[in-house]
């Protein structure tokens, strides 16, 4: 039964033998039944038949400019030609150190470090490690501990798994990291549900990192990580008040506050980043997708400077035993600097502004459709969560997601919840478009 398959057949529809263990998939659900993208462009995906598909999701929360965009493409082909690979260990390259000052040029201010990884998960444990080494370059080496979330995700690998809040991505998995705490989801349907921006109440839940610190003696906590919303599990929108609170916690206890940007990220929330949105800044951000508009793996973690400047007051020598063969590659740096002329050629960094409260209108009209409990949203962000079947959780939504696919559009499904993270380019006429397919397929989903 497990026979492979003949390398030429996967280009057909039978991939049941297939070699690709596909990531987050159930995977003999899909090979029986797979939908393949084959083509991409703008605000689409034609699929290996031939059929046009709107993308609601900015493929996986990544293509904020649109797919195949000119500049990005001619960037990425002529960096190839030129010069494939180069390490950034004890090396370097000019378009690394280019791409670094750009970034830090749409950074908040005082956030002029940039270090590469390859993706948001390599981010979040670079993060973390920053904040242990930090702490320890400053005589403070007893701030070990790591809080995180409940809700919270930061990727899969260990680190960002154990500060992560999503059940399913840690059970199979062992232990984890040593020193790990979380604190609550910011998550009240009964208070909040159908909230459009930041729910009113609930700031509150910041306090719980009051007892966590109380628990553990703050003096032993390295740093609080946060989505500033959370993504993966479902577009949490954070309370009003609610980040404020938590910067002054950590403030007051001197723990290091961490954003994980990497949904939150270019544009999305109507400004670079979701810290400028909030006008809450952390200490640390991680940030990957959107920084090459998901053409080339790439990542990063933003520092403040003061941050960097402790690292670089120790005596001479590496100041950072930390890094990536892949940091800073040739094709992500050339990808990255494409998309960042991208998004200020079409100002897609704050685009979301004008496009906001039409998407906000349009999303919220989905109230009163069959088995929706509860609507949110923030910037080009949107959650609608389904009730779920009582003996089958997850499932409605699983079958919404594949009725508004087979009617043309994609987007995410989480537990019961739908995600919506259109590219920001979208058109109005476009959001009208996948609310009014959303619509349609709630009316037969069971
Ligand atoms: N942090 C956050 C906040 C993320 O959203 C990661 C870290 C990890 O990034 P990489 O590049 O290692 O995947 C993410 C990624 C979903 C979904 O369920 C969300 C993500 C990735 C894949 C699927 O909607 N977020
Ligand atoms: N494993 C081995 C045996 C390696 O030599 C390396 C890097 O040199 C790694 C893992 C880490 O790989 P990367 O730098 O691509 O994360």
């Amino acid at each position: 039964m497990n026979k492979r398959a003949d390398p030429k057949e996967t280009r057909g529809s039978d991939l049941r033998a297939s070699a690709f263990w596909m990531p987050y998939t159930a995977n003999r659900q899909f090979k029986a039944a797979p939908r393949l993208l084959a083509r991409a462009e703008g605000m689409h995906y034609w699929t290996s038949d031939g059929r046009q598909v709107l993308d609601g999701q900015a493929g996986l929360w990544c293509v904020n400019a649109g797919h195949c965009r000119p500049k990005i493409v001619a960037a990425v082909q002529k960096q190839v030609a030129e010069m494939d690979f180069a390490p950034t260990f004890n090396m370097g390259h000019p378009i690394a150190f280019e791409f670094a000052e750009r970034l830090a040029g749409i950074a908040p201010e005082r956030f002029s470090r940039v270090f590469f990884t390859n993706s948001g998960s390599e981010s979040a444990d670079t993060a973390l490690k920053i904040a242990l080494a930090y702490h320890r370059a400053r005589g403070e080496a007893q701030r070990i501990r790591l809080i995180g979330r409940e809700r919270g995700y930061h990727g899969v690998n260990f680190g960002g798994m154990a500060v992560g809040g999503i059940p399913a991505n840690r059970k199979a998995f062992g232990p984890g990291v040593a020193g790990v705490d979380h604190i609550r989801h910011t998550h009240d349907l009964r208070k909040n549900a159908f909230s459009r921006g930041q729910p009113q109440s609930g700031a509150e839940f910041a306090d719980d990192l009051e007892r966590v610190c109380t628990l553990h003696d703050p003096s032993t906590i390295a740093a609080v990580i946060v989505e500033p919303v959370a993504g993966s599990a479902g577009v949490l929108v954070p309370p009003q008040g609610y980040l404020q609170r938590l910067r002054e916690i950590c403030t007051k206890h001197g723990i290091l506050l961490i954003f994980d940007e990497v949904i939150t990220g270019f544009g999305r929330l109507g400004q670079p980043f979701a810290s400028q949105r909030f006008g809450v800044m952390p200490d640390l951000f991680t940030t990957a997708k959107g920084m090459t508009n998901g053409t080339v793996p790439m990542g990063a973690v933003f520092a403040k400077d003061s941050i960097y400047d402790t690292f670089m007051d120790a005596p001479e020598g590496i100041e950072l035993f930390h890094g990536y063969t892949y940091s800073g590659h040739p094709l992500a740096c050339a990808a990255g600097i494409a998309t960042l002329d991208t998004y200020a050629d079409e100002g897609l960094l704050t685009r979301v502004q004008s496009l906001e409260k039409h998407f906000e209108d349009c999303l919220h009209a989905l109230k009163g459709s069959r088995h929706v409990i509860d609507i949110r949203n923030v910037g080009l962000m949107a959650g609608v969560e389904l009730e779920p079947r009582p003996d089958a959780a997850g499932k409605r939504a699983y079958e919404a997601f594949l009725k508004i696919f087979e009617a043309g559009v994609l987007i995410r499904w989480t537990g019961d919840i739908l995600a919506f993270s259109p590219p920001l380019i979208v058109e109005k006429a476009q959001i009208d478009r996948i609310f009014e397919t959303v619509r349609e397929a709630l009316k037969t989903v069971q």
